[in-house]
């Protein structure tokens, strides 16, 4: 049929989504659900994986998958899979590999759900799990019993920025046949490399550094063999947790400019921490780049950087805390982290709210901690802002 012969009311379906046209820089973004097999012989043949190539967008998507690519290769991994959040990511990764009367063995110092999606909704599903201060060696290495299927660990962990070495814990948890997964979310591919360490499996939040610009809930899951990467996206597939292709596309523009914000996140940062260690209002100070941090050294050598986040308690606590937190201009009262604006939050009310409470005070979460993620802004602006603030403490 020619084309002026089809009515408006099929044009209006089939001309709006015109083939891709030229060479475009960057990759259009595939906002399609699904994908036209060639004929009945093409879509048999796709779903029985005699052949390459894409069904529909909750499988795989070109932009979800070249994001994917991305990281793969930003992690020194084989493949990784893109997540509707950090969460999502998490959530596959157990679900994958945990079953009813296996263990997990996890770090105390992580975001507050990962803990309560462990304790409570993995629990009830027969799975158990042992909380550990994964800084100390031995504690981890008591932790592991034959049943012992998935170690995890963030290093530098939320909030307390607690730092785990990652080669070592690895050695442990193969000795035992465990896997072992880290969430890189806090360092990004440019601070840290796990899988390069020893490490089976990466978690990000893209929601962070990755993406970069506080407009995007995303998550990874980055994979060091094709078995692995198989078996997740079966997984993957059937949980239902995917990324959106323009939510790929933001973060492939994020992932653009990674390197040269996690270098002014890192140096802004070092500045700050040696602010507020000096202020006479500051009790104490957590950071990566500071010769005080209990990991210093393994920082040092596990890291090319001390990353954006800092953790800090004032002497007068927990009211001295909240002072503060209404006194800031620059830095946003607002959780998250990892974007381009300094952000500044409570954890104990606040991001790790939903923390069993024993676990949290066992993890050093005091009532009294504050956590701030450092942006890109001029740093001298942003020492301006904090000194203010404290004078109102
Ligand atoms: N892993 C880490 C280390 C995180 O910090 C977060 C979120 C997640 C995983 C979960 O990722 P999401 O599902 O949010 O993409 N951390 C947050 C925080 O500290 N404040 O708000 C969210």
């Amino acid at each position: 049929m020619s084309e002026n012969k089809l009515h408006i009311n099929t044009l209006c379906v089939h001309r709006s989504s015109p083939a891709t046209r030229g060479s475009p820089v960057v990759s259009p973004i595939y906002e399609t659900s699904t994908f036209s097999f060639r004929d009945f012989q093409h879509g048999a043949d796709l779903f029985a994986g005699k052949v390459p190539g894409y069904i529909y967008s909750r499988m795989l998507n070109p932009t979800v998958e070249l994001l994917e690519d991305c990281l793969a290769q930003l992690e020194g991994g084989h493949r990784s899979l893109a997540t509707s959040s950090g969460m999502a990511a998490i959530q596959t990764l157990i679900a994958t590999f945990c079953s009813q009367g296996d263990h997990i063995v996890c770090a105390e110092s992580v975001y507050g759900p990962t803990t309560t999606l462990i304790k409570k909704y993995f629990q009830r599903l027969g799975i158990t799990s042992t909380f550990v201060d994964s800084s100390n060696l031995n504690e981890v290495k008591t932790a592991l019993t034959p049943n012992t299927k998935l170690v995890f660990i963030e290093t530098p962990g939320n909030p307390t920025l607690v730092v785990s070495d990652i080669a070592a814990i690895a050695e442990l948890a193969h000795a035992k046949g465990a896997l072992f997964a880290v969430d890189n979310t806090f360092a990004s591919p440019i601070l840290q490399q796990p899988l390069r360490l020893g490490a089976d499996i990466v978690i990000h939040s893209l929601t962070k550094f990755l993406n970069g610009h506080a407009d995007v809930v995303g998550g990874a899951i980055v994979l060091k063999t094709q078995e692995h990467y198989e078996l997740l996206r079966k997984t993957l597939n059937h949980l239902g947790g995917v990324l959106a292709p323009f939510e790929a596309f933001l973060v492939l523009r994020g992932i653009k400019t990674l390197a040269l914000r996690m270098q002014r996140h890192c140096e802004n940062a070092q500045k700050i921490a040696e602010f507020l260690e000096k202020h006479p209002k500051v009790k104490w100070v957590r950071f990566p780049g500071l010769p005080s941090h209990p990991q210093y050294e393994l920082a040092k050598k596990q890291m090319s950087g001390p990353g954006g986040l800092i953790s800090f308690e004032l002497k007068g606590g927990f009211d001295a805390a909240q002072r503060l937190l209404n006194s800031t201009h620059l830095f946003i009262l607002a959780v998250s982290l990892g974007g381009v604006e300094s952000l500044i939050q409570h954890p104990a009310s606040m991001t790790h709210a939903s923390m069993p409470p024993d676990i949290r005070t066992q993890a050093g979460i005091t009532d009294g901690l504050i956590r701030i993620s450092v942006g890109i802004e001029e740093v001298n602006d942003l020492i301006n802002d904090l000194d203010q603030a404290l004078q109102q403490v």
